[in-house]
């Protein structure tokens, strides 16, 4: 017998129930949380417990219902009511005026036709069955008439709503749109396998179909999945608007998540400008796209278009160039980094991806290569995603030719012959030549020149590695005694760039500490960690004559860099060279030490958002004067949020927790107090 439910527990579950959804909408769809999370936990603890208790509330809307049910031992086959469409493709701006040239003629239109225009997502298509407002069915596209029922693994997914959110809705509401993995949480998740042993997914797309074909929903359950929705399929018993976007707005108001960056143009020339926009925005949006989808807007229109084949006449997509093509690995060449880190470089069949033209990507290190498990000759799959260098991603190994030979490693370095060691626990093997090694001295050069080091404006790359290789060259305190005219004897160096490259040296002797200390190039010492030790110990003398255990007293240096950092003050020749260069008039301010002279010390400040008068460098310079940390993330260890315009999630988060939030003109007024001159 289960227990009757006194009336008061029936109605707090719903009330729960209700406030639950809202809070899983204003997170998931809108991401703009409201509910703390310490709230979100109480009330979900709380209706698990009514739950329990008493096991009738347990329906199939309960947001308790979001963890993942038992594992099934088949998917079963769906058959979609109205199929799901294909779209055509169109590959230039010519292709789209095509298309809207035909859709007007159709139409016998000469004024413009309306578009909703909208990001393609890469993801996996979805039609999800609401009846009475109730997600009764979720299934995936699979060839358009015949599908596969997720039901179980689309319910684990928090922005598909388990009840829609308003009272208004259909009998029957087929919505369809894209399951995808946003970036974010697909490196997330790779990190995490490869930790753990696990396999690895060679994209975001590939991720979440595989996320979704799992037969245990609890699986599905841990992966980082989103819901955007893009149309509908079967509507009865309810009235939707007359316009494309107006629906996407309603399905907005009904609880799901639509695409931002979503509009409506008003002819095909802006729909070719979004497009071109969009495109140059692409690397930075947190989920990948292939495309635009352009929409006639007008439902009617779109209803006196029709269909050919499988595809509507009312829309097209514009693809963007491919983030990822096959081509041939010829061959696999070391190259030796500034601390020796020896990389394997793949050597490719030139091919066209991500819109350029690419004949190397980085293989990392031997364990990737073991990983990937590719041979020279095989067919590889590259990916080059925004301005990321390229990857090989994997191998078809069905392509794999006869003679398909094993990538050695080498066991002594390809430039100074020094043994290859290789460092317990770490990936990468090192040559052990040090500053012998001329490959290690450019690129111990090109990283003591660059701009958050020493600065030098006009020696770039390429006019290291020609006077290092022509012997004009051999150290960095050899910078400093560069003369006009061996310069202008170089190839492609006039007496003006010579003059200038001069110049630019005398001026980079003059710099500051931390700037120096960053531009020796020690192992492990970036920008903050430079930063910490000139504020700690105030001057050089006193850095080169700490030990580990005094160096472990700097913030944020444990014993690996302390280590890394006496090692580097140990060796004579390092020694030498710091004597040659302050020789030769680099020298920096004193540095102002870590005292009660900091009003900041201990706290840790985000900044998010626009600033309009300081620049985000310079403001984050600022506050680490006053000894304060500069953190990219909100947590309850933040001290304050400094929150311009276009602030979203951070500053929705520095809410919740109840944190300090100032705008930047409070910023100003508190730098000013502290006597930063602004
Ligand atoms: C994607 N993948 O983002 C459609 N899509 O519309 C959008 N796909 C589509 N729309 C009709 N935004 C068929 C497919």
């Amino acid at each position: 017998m289960t227990k009757k439910i006194p009336p008061e527990s029936q109605s707090r579950a719903m009330e729960l129930h209700e406030i639950l959804n809202r809070a899983n909408y204003q997170y998931y769809v809108l991401d703009a949380p409201e509910l703390p999370d310490v709230e979100y936990d109480r009330c979900l603890r709380e209706l698990q417990g009514l739950e329990e208790q008493y096991p009738q509330l347990v329906t199939s809307d309960s947001p308790t219902q979001r963890v993942g049910a038992e594992p099934l031992a088949a998917f079963t086959q769906i058959r979609h009511e109205m199929p799901m469409l294909s779209l055509d493709n169109a590959f230039s701006d010519e292709e789209m005026e095509d298309f809207d040239r035909r859709i007007r003629e159709r139409l016998n239109y000469s004024a413009p036709v309306e578009y909703a225009c909208e990001p393609k997502l890469d993801g996996i298509a979805v039609s999800l069955l609401y009846r009475n407002g109730l997600l009764e069915r979720a299934a995936t596209r699979g060839d358009g008439t015949v599908g596969e029922d997720i039901t179980q693994n689309v319910r684990t997914i928090y922005s598909v709503p388990l009840k829609l959110l308003a009272e208004d809705v259909p009998d029957v509401l087929e919505v369809r749109g894209e399951i995808y993995m946003p970036k974010a949480g697909f490196e997330a998740l790779n990190e995490k396998a490869l930790a753990t042993g696990d396999k690895t997914f060679v994209n975001p797309r590939n991720a979440a179909a595989g996320s979704l074909r799992q037969l245990d929903p609890r699986i599905t359950a841990q992966r980082p999945l989103e819901l955007c929705a893009y149309s509908v399929g079967v509507v009865e018993g309810g009235e939707l608007p007359e316009a494309h976007s107006e629906i996407l707005q309603q399905l907005n108001r009904w609880g799901f998540r639509i695409n931002g960056e979503m509009t409506v143009a008003k002819n095909i020339q802006e729909c070719i400008e979004y497009h071109r926009r969009l495109g140059e925005k692409r690397a930075q949006l947190p989920y990948d796209i292939d495309g635009i989808v352009f929409k006639v807007n007008s439902i009617p229109l779109q209803r006196r278009l029709g269909f050919v084949a499988r595809a509507p006449r009312w829309a097209t997509a514009y693809k963007f160039p491919a983030q990822e093509e096959m081509t041939r690995l010829l061959d696999v060449e070391f190259q030796v980094g500034r601390t020796g880190a020896v990389t394997p470089v793949a050597r490719l069949e030139p091919v066209f991806v991500g819109g350029v033209t690419v004949s190397n990507a980085t293989l990392h290190n031997r364990d990737e290569i073991e990983r990937l498990g590719v041979k020279i000759g095989d067919t590889v799959i590259v990916r080059r995603a925004g301005d990321v260098i390229p990857q090989v991603v994997s191998v078809v190994e069905s392509r794999r030719p006869k003679g398909a030979r094993d990538i050695e490693f080498p066991s002594h370095c390809p430039v100074c012959d020094s043994p290859v060691e290789a460092t317990p626990g770490e990936a990468v093997a090192r040559c052990s030549g040090g500053l012998i090694c001329s490959a290690q001295r450019k690129q111990a050069i090109k990283h003591f020149a660059s701009r958050k080091a020493m600065d030098i404006d006009g020696l770039g790359d390429k006019l290291v590695e020609q006077m290092v290789d022509e012997g004009l060259l051999n150290s960095v305190s050899g910078l400093y005694h560069l003369s006009l005219e061996p310069l202008v004897a170089l190839e492609r160096m006039g007496e003006k760039s010579a003059q200038n490259l001069l110049d630019a040296l005398e001026r980079s002797k003059d710099t500051t500490l931390p700037k120096f200390l960053y531009a020796l190039g020690i192992r492990e010492v970036g920008e903050a960690t430079a930063r910490n030790l000139a504020r700690h110990f105030g001057d050089l003398d006193q850095i080169m004559q700490a030990d580990t255990e005094a160096l472990q007293q700097v913030e944020d240096v444990g014993p690996i860099v302390a280590h890394y950092v006496a090692e580097f003050f140990e060796q004579p020749h390092n020694l030498e060279e710091i004597a040659a260069l302050q020789q030769a008039g680099v020298h920096w301010a004193a540095e102002i030490r870590e005292s009660g002279s900091e009003p900041l010390a201990g706290q840790t400040w985000v900044l998010t958002g626009k600033l309009e008068t300081l620049s985000r460098s310079e403001a984050k310079d600022y506050l680490q004067r006053l000894g304060a940390k500069v953190a990219g993330s909100v947590s309850a260890n933040t001290h304050t949020v400094v929150a311009g315009p276009g602030a979203g999630s951070k500053l929705n988060k520095a809410r919740d927790l109840g944190l300090p939030v100032l705008d930047e003109e409070g910023l100003m007024s508190m730098l000013r107090t502290q006597g930063i001159e602004i």
